[in-house]
């Protein structure tokens, strides 16, 4: 048994662990040797496309010793953390699977993310290393990297895909592949970024065992196999693309992974014909997007088999027009980097794929749905989201005090969803309690965006809260009590900007008042202020 565990990773009881092995769940594998099973089956079957290249596993395998030969000649060791922020392009996966050899930890991180995120990325674990490209969208990361060098003057080591300019090139790392040790099964794998509902964005310790759990679970229920080719059209390193089924559940079948730069229809539909792809995931804003395209495009699309959408709720009307428009079948896909995902299944019924956004993988997932004080309610009752299972974490990485209210003292993951069960097993999302924004799949923790807000000197108190958004299904609106002396929205959101904050959070609209409605309890009412505000915009909630 594994006792020699990550500091800061809470493991799971070994009671749970056995069970979990016994029944087949946690098979003993790790993702470095699961791509090198499969170059050794099928050397020659296409890995990975992108733009022009073409990668066989044969070669992806090749290129992950090579590049974790060269990461070990720079003395990343294992359990040594690497910031990675790449878009979509084939060597996120060099990078990806040449760590996992290792036994180092890859902290993904999302294109978008500026100086303030990647600085408390890298500052919080201590990185060896921060892995980007050059410039991407018209942005250059290579700045950025300075700023965050500057902030933490302990990290040592820059990795520049592309021109490296005073850093280190990716392409000078590829070497002559040495005897790794790697890591144990048991072993954490790589820390994902939590949606988060707290001023720092917490961390998700996932290991080898249970994410590979639910990456080959999930391919069972997408019916993957050698010939699925996925294309991946939202950010590769996010845990939707990356796992249900995603990338990593692709290569677990031996299919083909094409990555698509940008998710929009221009770029997705040529490679959809020439690629031949079957299944893809969007969050329900670029699916909106895809079915208002897909009626004029001059590409054929019927190769596609499966559109996944999820990360935020998709409306029924718009699942609805999801077959006659593109032609293929939809699945909702409700999941959490934390854990747990559910997914409607090819069988079952159009209501349900409609109005449903899935039920577990696992007959293991324990799922209980609960009042505010923890008693359970029965199916069609609303309320709290409780998880705990084979591929749920057990606790945040390095973040004990947060664990103690995220956690049930048994071990639940409390989700902050509330939704409702159906007899079937099927939950609909109907809200949320967590202080949080979902702003068309992209998470924004309303707390983490006060504090920035708090920091200026005309602010004397901020509110985050959602407003309804036809497009995105929500965005943010900041409520603002100034200390008297004016301050003009656009100076707030310009503060903000130079904080480092990633655009995505910065707030979509700021209304000042005098005071905040509060509670019987004397907090603010954000419900208030969500009536509010979606009244002033004329969109009731
Ligand atoms: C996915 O993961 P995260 O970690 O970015 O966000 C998780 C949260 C959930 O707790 C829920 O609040 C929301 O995103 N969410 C949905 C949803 N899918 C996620 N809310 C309503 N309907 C849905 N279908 O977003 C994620 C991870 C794996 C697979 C799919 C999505």
């Amino acid at each position: 048994m594994n006792t020699d565990y990550l500091p800061g990773f809470t493991p799971y009881p070994d009671d749970f662990a056995a069970r979990y092995r016994e029944a087949g769940y946690w098979l003993g594998e790790t993702f470095g040797a699961l791509l090198r099973e499969r170059a050794r089956q099928h050397p020659d079957s296409t890995a990975l496309v992108c733009g022009t290249r073409r990668w066989s596993y044969a070669e992806l395998d090749r290129r992950a010793d090579r590049f974790a030969a060269g990461l070990t000649g720079l003395g990343i060791a294992a359990r040594d953390r690497v910031v990675v922020q790449l878009p979509n392009v084939a060597e996120f996966f060099v990078a990806c699977f040449a760590l996992f050899r290792i036994g180092a930890l890859p902290v993904f991180a999302l294109p978008a993310h500026r100086r303030h995120e990647i600085g408390h990325l890298c500052a919080f674990t201590d990185a060896a290393a921060y892995i980007i490209a050059d410039s991407d969208a018209g942005f250059d990361y290579r700045t950025l990297a300075r700023e965050v060098q500057a902030a933490v003057p302990a990290l040592a080591r820059v990795i520049v895909l592309g021109d490296a300019a005073e850093f280190i090139a990716f392409d000078s790392l590829y070497a002559d592949a040495i005897e790794i040790a790697g890591p144990q099964p048991g072993d954490v794998a790589f820390l994902q970024l939590s949606g988060g509902t707290t001023g720092l964005p917490k961390l998700i310790p996932r290991t080898h065992d249970d994410y590979l759990y639910s990456v080959r679970a999930s391919a069972d229920i997408c019916e993957l196999d050698r010939g699925s080719v996925y294309l991946c059209a939202l950010p590769v390193a996010h845990n939707f693309p990356m796992s249900s089924p995603g990338t990593f559940g692709v290569f677990h079948a031996g299919g083909c992974v094409v990555l698509a730069r940008r998710p929009t229809p221009d770029d997705a539909f040529p490679l959809i014909e020439a690629e031949g792809v079957t299944i893809t995931a969007l969050v329900p804003p670029l699916a909106m997007v895809w079915l208002d395209a897909a009626g004029a495009t001059r590409h054929k699309l019927d190769s596609l088999k499966l559109l996944q959408v999820g990360g935020a709720r998709l409306s029924a009307e718009a699942a609805c027009r999801v077959r006659p428009v593109l032609g293929c079948a939809l699945q909702q896909v409700f999941g959490m980097a934390e854990g747990l995902v559910n997914y409607t299944r090819p069988d079952d019924t159009p209501e349900l794929t409609a109005n449903t956004q899935g039920r577990p993988i696992s007959p293991a997932d324990e799922v209980r749905i609960v009042d505010d004080e923890d008693r359970d309610l029965p199916d069609g009752d609303i309320g709290h989201l409780l998880t705990r299972g084979p591929y749920t974490i057990r606790g945040y990485y390095r973040a004990d005090e947060h664990n103690a209210r995220a956690f049930t003292s048994d071990g639940f993951y409390r989700t902050g969803d509330l939704v409702m069960r159906l007899p079937s097993g099927h939950l609909v999302v109907e809200g949320r309690a967590k202080d949080q924004i979902n702003r068309g799949g992209d998470k924004v923790a309303a707390e983490e965006v006060e504090n920035h807000l708090l920091a200026h000197p005309a602010v004397h108190d901020a509110a985050l809260v959602s407003m309804p958004d036809a497009y995105l299904g929500e965005r943010s609106c900041a409520f603002i009590v100034t200390r008297g002396a004016p301050v003009r929205a656009i100076e707030l959101t310009r503060f903000l900007r130079e904080r480092g904050v990633a655009q995505y959070k910065i707030p979509d609209r700021i209304e000042f008042v005098e005071r905040f409605p509060v509670t019987g309890v004397g907090k603010v009412n954000k419900r208030q202020l969500r009536e509010q505000i979606a009244q002033l915009i004329g969109t009731p909630l």
